[in-house]
């Protein structure tokens, strides 16, 4: 793995932001948690997790130990202990009398709208236990789930989780393609999607591509439900093909939940690597869904009777899986969910939203962040925001221009309210499952741009290349030292990938693949990825799988891609490509245009480059190796400097030649 440098001009610019904003007496007065907490779990924290188990979860069975740690990295937590999910997340909160408390706010993106309770949720994912179970699916079999955001996504989730069953939910934005790897890597037996949603103002299609994924033979698919969202015309195989409304009209509304082991697995989520192929990252339920929830008490100050929480992140990834789907519901929240693009019809729908719901607290990307304040601060200040009281960043580095916009002007309703709403930047991965660093609201003092401290429990630190942590003002590689409960257990069928990816670069650390820094009080900031993986809007793509998705084209010999910064988006796809001396490309065809479009269709148009660039030859190290730095050099339009461990030295000449063409 290369390793590039993980500081830069931005970052030392970054590093002297010295602002500093303490919370106000009364939030911190009032707050979930207090300082006193990190001395106490940091003084035993598995003794901590045990208890936070305990309290946040309802067990049938109580586990016996709390870390089985005897065969690094596999860990097991709350050993013997046995759960459910669904459970936890539904009917204990209608046996506690809170089944009229509304659950979900729906949103769809016409503007159709749902009050869904927990005892209505509960209903819809009892029927759904029975209907997935009439069609053969049992504890331990994978279901794939293709679904926009609609309060079926969650049903289908928690029923799967309610059975046993593993769900693996890939983003409605990846191809079919992906999806069908998705599919054969986890064999699925059940795909459940919709005939499609909606995206700014106009149907947009999913069941075509469960169709085209499933066109060829030798996969694992038995059924296909299908969900009617935008009544769009769909094709039908019958047998296989079955209406969600038909099967869960037929399922009874009657449903025990049994505890499942703790290790059970709860689910897949792949997510990109280094290498081509996407990793299964597997989850399982109990330590799972103890950080969740602890989690998302303390980072946001949850209060569940009076709060109205929106988590903005689509459920296709691993924030909509701890933020939307399970931690929320475990906690007894109402939130918001919204189906739709940020600017249908126009671009002040979230704050429409916000000031429609009382959302009080809101997590969102900075990607989105940045865009909105794009968009101009008058679209917000239209709206009235005085409901917000806490605000969560996700998915990369915040800048401290995106950091303070969001404080003015959504957490302090346009600037027109005096108190400004704490700011939390959460990180954390897909493996890690739940938040790792985030301020806490009502006890740290906030910088914008950093993630600053460990939560508690959480063992976090930066270290050199040789594993030895840095001092403060320095920076490094971040890494895990100890295990933690919502920790990923292993990649679906590769455990030795597991060991290879997280646990070889420094011995006995979880490596992340993040560099970062420890400023002068210790505080953490975060840099951006060390290896391949680009983030793009929040999302991990790997280069590697784009590469390979440029080179399977006919007309492509060699590809290279690289993640160049960008203003809104953090980083943008930028591919350099080599095409075959005997590709024969039609008369007025593009080429970037035609490979776009058929990067679009191997992984999904997310992945599509922002730029294509034809070039002649690539930098390559004399072992042959492609040298991104150089290219990224390029893609940034800065001079790439020293190109000497080049083979062929004038090759960098000749890209800027021929993009000055
Ligand atoms: C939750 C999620 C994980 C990668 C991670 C890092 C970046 C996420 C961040 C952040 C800086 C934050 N990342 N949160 N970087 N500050 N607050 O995003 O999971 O999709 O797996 O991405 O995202 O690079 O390694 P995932």
């Amino acid at each position: 793995m290369a390793h590039e440098t993980v500081t830069g001009d931005a970052f030392e610019n970054l590093l002297r932001e010295n602002r500093q904003f303490a919370p106000s007496p009364e939030f911190a007065a009032a707050a979930n948690v207090h300082e006193g907490i990190y001395a106490e779990a940091n003084a035993d924290p598995e003794a901590f997790w045990a208890a936070q188990a305990r309290e946040r979860l309802t067990w049938s069975k109580d586990f016996t130990q709390t870390l089985d740690w005897s065969e690094p990295p596999f860990a097991k937590w709350f050993v013997g202990g046995e759960v459910n999910a669904a459970y936890n997340a539904l009917d204990r909160h209608v046996e506690n009398g809170l089944g009229d408390r509304v659950a979900i706010h729906f949103e769809g993106e016409p503007g159709d709208t749902e009050t869904i309770t927990y005892a209505d949720l509960t209903e819809r994912v009892k029927r759904a236990a029975n209907a997935f179970e009439s069609l053969g699916v049992a504890k331990g079999d994978r279901v794939a789930v293709y679904l926009p955001m609609i309060p079926e996504a969650v049903v289908t989730m928690l029923a799967c989780a309610r059975i046993g069953a593993i769900h693996s939910v890939v983003f409605g934005g990846f191809s079919s393609e992906a999806l069908r790897s998705r599919i054969d890597d986890a064999e699925a037996k059940l795909v459940v999607t919709a005939d499609g949603t909606y995206r700014r103002g106009k149907p947009s299609p999913l069941k075509p591509a469960v169709d085209e994924a499933l066109a060829e033979d030798g996969h694992t698919v038995q059924h296909v439900v299908v969900v009617r969202r935008n009544g769009q015309d769909v094709a039908w195989t019958e047998g296989r093909d079955l209406a969600w409304s038909e099967v869960m009209a037929a399922a009874s509304p009657e449903h025990t939940a049994v505890g499942h082991d703790a290790e059970h697995p709860l689910f897949i989520l792949y997510t990109s690597g280094t290498t081509g192929k996407p990793k299964g990252i597997l989850h399982t339920t109990g330590g799972y869904l103890t950080q969740t929830a602890f989690t998302h008490s303390a980072v946001f100050d949850l209060k569940p009777e009076t709060d109205v929480y929106w988590c903005t992140a689509d459920i296709g990834w691993v924030t909509g899986h701890s933020y939307v789907t399970y931690a929320p519901l475990v906690n007894g929240a109402t939130q918001v969910m919204y189906e739709g693009t940020p600017d249908s019809p126009h671009q002040g729908r979230w704050w429409e939203i916000v000031q429609k719901y009382k959302v009080s607290i809101l997590y969102t990307a900075p990607t989105a962040i940045r865009t909105m304040m794009k968009w101009g601060s008058d679209i917000p200040a239209k709206y009235d925001l005085s409901s917000i009281r806490v605000l969560g960043s996700v998915g990369e580095p915040i800048n401290p221009e995106a950091w303070m916009w969001y404080r003015e002007m959504i957490g302090g309703n346009g600037g027109r309210r005096e108190e400004r709403a704490p700011i939390v930047d959460t990180w954390w991965q897909t493996e890690t499952g739940a938040i790792m660093i985030a301020p806490l609201p009502g006890v740290t003092a906030t910088k914008p741009g950093s993630a600053q401290v460990p939560l508690p429990g959480i063992a976090v630190d930066v270290v050199d290349e040789a594993g030895q942590p840095v001092p403060d003002g320095h920076g490094g590689f971040l890494v895990i030292r100890k295990p933690w409960p919502a920790m990923l257990r292993t990649i679906w069928g590769d455990p030795q990938r597991f060991k290879d990816t997280y646990w070889s670069r420094f011995d006995g650390m979880y490596f992340a693949g993040d560099g970062a820094k420890k400023d002068d009080d210790g505080d953490i900031w975060l840099l951006g990825r060390v290896d391949d993986v680009m983030n793009v809007s929040g999302h991990r793509l790997s280069t590697t799988e784009i590469e390979s998705a440029l080179v399977s084209h006919p007309w492509v010999a060699e590809a290279a891609v690289v993640g160049a910064a960008d203003e809104t988006t953090g980083q943008a796809v930028v591919a350099f490509v080599i095409l075959r001396g005997e590709a024969s490309i039609p008369e007025g065809e593009d080429p970037a245009a035609v490979l776009r479009a058929h990067v679009g269709h191997e992984i999904g148009p997310i992945a599509k480059p922002r730029h294509i660039l034809v070039v002649p030859e690539l930098p390559k190290t004399r072992s042959g190796k492609i040298m991104r730095r150089l290219l990224k050099d390029v893609a940034e339009g800065r001079d790439p400097g020293d190109a000497t461990t080049l083979a062929d030295p004038t090759v960098m000449h000749k890209i800027a030649q021929d993009l000055r063409k």
